[in-house]
């Protein structure tokens, strides 16, 4: 990998988000350090992944839209109603073009981070995680068990995570990307082949 200047993309950070966000930036770049330690994968891949994963949630819906329209990064009927969920696409765009991201993995953990996807790399679960259970995270429930679970079985807490999502989003009548279900679905059926060879 090219070397990457960290401090400067912090700094970029600090000055583009309010002080709330820039908190869960560090809280998420950190905590996937940590689980990349704990996972054998490279640290300061998951830093940068995290410091940038929601490098496009301050810059308003119609800018989301349009970077994607200028780019021709498709819109799914989904996100054209619900355009925060495009600060993962139109994140991965700003990555790669304004910071000069190049490891396609660092570009898929910000591109997957809100949704997940099947079959994802170790570092994408990991910005997943890391994005659900930083320090500063307080109101999602089973916090304290999915947080122990994250250290000891990425898979285990990401399937967790995920079904924790889905009751939310059910709970409060918000639509479900296709992507969200279709992750935990993988996950499951996942979970499932390995409990059914093991005994
Ligand atoms: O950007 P963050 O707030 O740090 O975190 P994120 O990018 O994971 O976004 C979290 C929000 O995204 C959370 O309120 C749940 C929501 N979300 C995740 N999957 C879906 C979704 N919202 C909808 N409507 N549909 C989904 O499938
Ligand atoms: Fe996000
Ligand atoms: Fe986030």
């Amino acid at each position: 990998m090219k070397t990457v200047d960290i401090k400067k993309i912090r700094k970029k950070m600090e000055k583009e988000q309010d002080s709330k966000r820039f908190e869960h930036t560090l809280g998420v770049a950190y905590t996937a350090s940590a689980l990349a330690m704990c996972n054998q994968t490279d640290p300061e891949k998951a830093l940068i992944a995290g410091l940038l994963h929601d490098c496009a949630k301050c810059i308003g819906n119609d800018k989301r839209i349009s970077i994607c329209e200028k780019h021709h990064i498709p819109i799914s009927e989904i996100e054209r109603q619900n355009p925060f969920l495009l600060h993962a696409k139109a994140g991965s765009y700003i990555a790669k073009k304004k910071f000069h991201i190049h490891d396609e993995d660092i570009l898929n953990a910000i591109l997957y981070h809100t949704t997940g996807r099947p079959e994802m790399s170790e570092l994408e679960k990991i910005i997943y995680i890391a994005d659900y259970i930083e320090p500063g995270r307080k109101h999602a429930i089973n916090l304290p068990k999915i947080r122990k679970m994250a250290f000891q079985d990425l898979d285990e807490a990401l399937l967790v995570i995920l079904n924790d999502v889905l009751n939310y989003l059910h709970s409060i009548d918000n639509p479900i990307d296709p992507m969200t279900q279709e992750t935990f679905d993988y996950y499951l059926s996942n979970k499932n082949n390995q409990t059914k060879k093991e005994s």
